[in-house]
């Protein structure tokens, strides 16, 4: 790959485009080497752009310019000038037709973006910037144009070509090949566009909207997976029908596909009306799918199909705003889960992977804002902090506003901009104009970078019966030495009485006590601020940010025997998770900081607490899993100055069989009282129970003097009838290297050979090992028939959960992760970019280590900066991170 200009993109430098595109015709031959794209456009000049540009500059990579044709007439080349980025033609008229025929090579494009092969598929995946590698365009998301696609192609190896919107006409050609012609009557951005061509089978199901259109749906697989599709058609009208009845959103089009690809480098795309989707978020059967990818299908399937209005339907005028559709999105699909699920377990998994990985972005060198600035590869934005701080922050004017306030600012939305492409401001706007609230200052979630901190203190006056809260908020992202403004956080809060933990009526000084609410969501916008409550004459046990009300890290005031209480006690299911985890990382944390001049023991009050909780009558089986999940290894990462992730899996190990010792009977009992007999069912009951019983297989094994767990872990592994129940048990045979473990790892790779999906646990399981062989055994099962280092699910199965997963182990102090992950890059880069600089983010943290991984780390950044002909995405993360 040759070294590509590294300039930065700014916000700040934004003009609308010089020129708008009413429609697009796209006849596209295809053929694996040579494919040609002739495509048709009508332009004309923006009356809105700041200077009335004649010059015509369109995007286009890695093409070979065949033939360009204005209002019809030839142009040779002294008629327009090409570089490596755009072709320019120097003076077009007000409205003019442009002919542009390219011959693109999908067979040899490996970065999996513009017009590519998987298996024996064509596929596209053009957002971000993909469509300009398909053909010359102004590719940018405020041009929006009507699209009309003809595809060709050879009919025996080709029989069904896809793309955008409704089939308009078909039909056999002569020397063996078809054709099929589409359109599209919703103006789209150009990244929104897709094709697909290959031989799939067709799962399909009748949907009519609440007004009444019908609609087809149809998840398009290839032949051997056609019985895995249910679930995912099931998911999709699932989905359908809650945005109806929750935003009173409608699908627009008579059919809406779904086809599954095998090369991808993300988990999906929205293409309209032509979802283009990793397999692994589509196919599912009990026998190679775990619950948790039945969850996922479920609400990738969702996420994508609720882009059709966040996103489709109203886009983002440029990729700053990206937050504008996928924020809000992620907001909207972790609504829908809550809805058709259990909302507590719900909230508790997006904070948990909010702080295993949006904090400690947030707090590196990598963090930015949830609309950024400036970019020098966009795909390096497709960032947990535009995803789920996002999220988080439309999830604080919903707690802010109110649900109903909320869906009218909603509605405002869609009706005010539907068609348009649209900033952060439009959706505030909206929101401003349904509340009547000035949303001003509470804009600045969109501008600061950083987690802020709330420092929370309380004073209790038994006399005056006054309970006094003062919070102090601190908003300091990396490298800056000034905190950043103040923030508006929605504080959520309740005071319990400590005895009968019943909440108290919280009344404010100056309020008068009828009616005073059990519940409250305090507005902080100030640096400190002090709450005065009155009519409290003992000490509550203060119930703070219930719920997770904003995106912030508190420093509690509760003492450990408090957050023990809680831990057992809060009403909030949120805030009585949240208890169990602070307790466990003050324990943990200091542990490891203790070592080695001071052995773990790890208190008795925190297994008496743990063995309350576990035997917790109101705690149904999922919530009782995440109630005894002790904090993984990452997150006490971020917890630990100088952090040692050695010294923090031993204290969690020696933890963790000090449990599985003292509370052998509960969890044995726990195990036989969750069992599922019966049929392999996906409802939110069987999967709870199927998870409480694997964590009891899983915790029982922890304690290496257990043999009959290693039994039990074993026959159930021989026994089941799923793979949720397989994984259960051979996952901690694995990782805690019972002899056991290698017979069932041989069989069942000889079971799933062929099965890529099922494999790719098979590799992960094993990267995933905290063993001394664990680097060894990758590098060889990198040499596995199976693998495929080309192949994005493969690379993040073994080579990402290593790298990325495995902390304990890429962390070896010798640096020898470290070492192998530069290696990689050195390989992966020039073929997929996007996937090597996703991995280079498992270094970017270098400054949270102790000074000897500290330094490995960085001489593995110095070396990836210095590599030559090093991509821009890659080039941005490791060169910031050294910044
Ligand atoms: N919008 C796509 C992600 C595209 C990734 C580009 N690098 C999927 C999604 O967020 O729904
Ligand atoms: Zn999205």
């Amino acid at each position: 790959m040759s070294d590509k200009p590294k300039e930065i993109t700014r916000l700040a430098d934004y003009t609308p485009p010089a020129h708008l595109v009413e429609t697009i015709h796209l006849d596209v031959h295809l053929d694996e080497t040579e494919t040609l794209v002739a495509s048709r456009m009508t332009l004309r000049r923006n009356p809105d752009a700041p200077t009335n540009q004649r010059a015509v500059r369109l995007d286009g990579r890695e093409l070979e310019l065949v033939e360009i044709r204005l209002d019809g007439a030839p142009l040779s080349t002294a008629g327009y000038t090409l570089d490596s980025e755009h072709l320019t033609l120097p003076d077009a008229p007000e409205r003019f037709t442009l002919e542009i025929t390219t011959r693109i090579h999908p067979e040899t494009n490996l970065s999996l973006e513009g017009l590519y092969r998987s298996r024996g598929l064509f596929c596209t995946q053009c957002e971000a910037e993909g469509f300009r590698k398909i053909t010359f365009y102004p590719d940018r998301p405020d041009v929006m144009a009507r699209f009309t696609v003809r595809l060709e192609a050879e009919r025996v190896r080709y029989p069904v070509l896809l793309s955008n919107g409704n089939l308009i006409e078909s039909g056999a050609l002569e020397n063996g090949r078809h054709f099929a012609l589409w359109e599209d009557p919703h103006p789209k951005p150009a990244y929104l566009f897709a094709l697909v061509a290959g031989n799939l089978s067709c799962h399909e199901g009748p949907f009519t909207t609440a007004s009444g259109r019908p609609v087809t749906l149809q998840i398009w697989v290839e032949p051997e997976n056609a019985e895995r599709c249910a679930h995912a058609l099931a998911s999709l009208e699932k989905s359908m029908r809650w945005d109806e009845e929750r935003f009173g959103r409608e699908y627009d089009l008579d059919r809406y596909m779904i086809v599954a690809v095998n090369d991808f480098n993300s988990g999906a795309m929205e293409n309209k009306g032509l979802n283009i989707f990793n397999a692994v978020y589509v196919l599912a059967d009990p026998e190679t799918a775990t619950d948790s990818n039945y969850e996922d299908i479920e609400s990738v399937i969702a996420h994508e199909y609720f882009h059709n209005w966040t996103g489709n339907r109203i886009t983002c005028r440029d990729w700053f705003q990206l937050s504008l559709k996928e924020g809000l999105t992620i907001f909207r699909d972790q609504e829908f889960s809550a809805d058709v699920g259990s909302r507590p377990v719900e909230r508790i998994r997006d904070v948990q992977s909010l702080r295993a990985f949006q904090f400690p972005e947030d707090a590196g060198p990598t963090a930015h804002p949830v609309r950024p600035d400036s970019y020098m590869e966009i795909n390096n934005f497709y960032t947990t902090t535009v995803y789920n701080k996002g999220a988080e922050v439309v999830r604080m004017l919903l707690t802010l506003l109110g649900k109903e306030t909320f869906r009218r600012g909603m509605d405002l939305y869609f009706a005010r901009h539907d068609g348009q492409a649209v900033t952060v401001e439009a959706f505030l706007d909206a929101m401003q104009t349904a509340s009547g609230q000035d949303l001003g200052p509470f804009s600045r979630w969109y501008r600061q970078a950083g987690t802020p901190e709330l420092t929370i203190r309380q004073q209790h006056d038994p006399d005056a019966e006054v309970l006094e809260i003062t919070v102090m908020q601190q908003c300091r992202a990396h490298g800056q030495s000034e905190a950043g403004e103040p923030l508006v956080i929605p504080l959520a809060m309740a005071l319990l009485d400590r005895d009968t933990r019943a909440p108290l009526p919280l009344i404010l000084e100056g309020e008068s006590p009828e009616n005073a609410p059990l519940e409250r969501v305090l507005e902080v916008t100030r640096p400190v601020v002090t709450y005065r409550f009155k009519n409290i004459p003992r000490p509550p046990l203060a119930s703070l940010l219930r719920g997770f009300s904003a995106p912030v890290k508190l420093n509690s005031p509760l003492s450990n025997d408090d957050l023990a209480l809680a831990w057992g006690a809060d009403n909030d299911p949120f805030n009585r998770w949240d208890a169990g985890q602070q307790l466990a990382m003050r324990i943990l944390v200091e542990g490891a900081r203790a070592l080695p001049d001071h052995p773990f023991a790890t208190p008795d009050s925190f297994v008496a607490a743990f063995a309350a909780t576990l035997t917790s009558p109101d705690l149904d089986p999922a919530m009782k899993s995440l109630a005894i999940t002790l904090p993984g290894i990452g997150v006490l990462i971020e917890a630990m100055p100088e952090a040692d992730p050695g010294a923090l899996f031993t204290v969690r190990e020696s933890l963790r069989r000090r449990l599985a010792h003292d509370c052998r009977d509960t969890l044995l009992a726990l195990h036989a009282a969750n069992l599922t007999p019966g049929p392999y069912r996906v409802s939110g009951e069987a999967i709870g129970k199927r998870t409480l019983k694997n964590f009891m297989l899983g915790l029982l094994l922890a304690d290496p003097d257990n043999d009959l767990a290693a039994r039990m872990a074993a026959d159930q592994v021989r026994q089941a009838d799923n793979m949720t129940d397989r994984m259960g048990g051979l996952v901690p045979l694995v990782h805690t290297g019972r002899p056991e473990a290698e017979e069932l790892l041989a069989a069942m790779e000889h079971r799933w050979r062929d099965n890529p999906l099922a494999m790719d646990k098979w590799f992960s399981i094993q990267a995933m090992a905290p063993l001394p062989d664990t680097l060894a055994r990758v590098q060889r099962l990198m040499s596995h028939p199976a693998y495929n280092p080309r192949n994005p699910n493969r690379i993040r199965a073994l080579v990402g959960t290593y790298c990325r997963g495995n902390l304990v182990c890429f962390h070896d102090p010798s640096g020898s992760g470290y070492r192998f992950l530069t290696e990689l890059i050195r390989d992966l880069d020039p073929h997929n970019p996007q996937i090597a600089a996703n991995l280079v983010g498992a270094l970017t943290r270098w400054r949270q280590f102790e000074p000897r991984r500290r330094e490995a780390m960085r001489q593995a950044i110095d070396t990836i900066v210095t590599l030559p002909g090093l991509s821009r995405n890659s080039y941005e993360i490791a060169s910031k991170s050294l910044a």
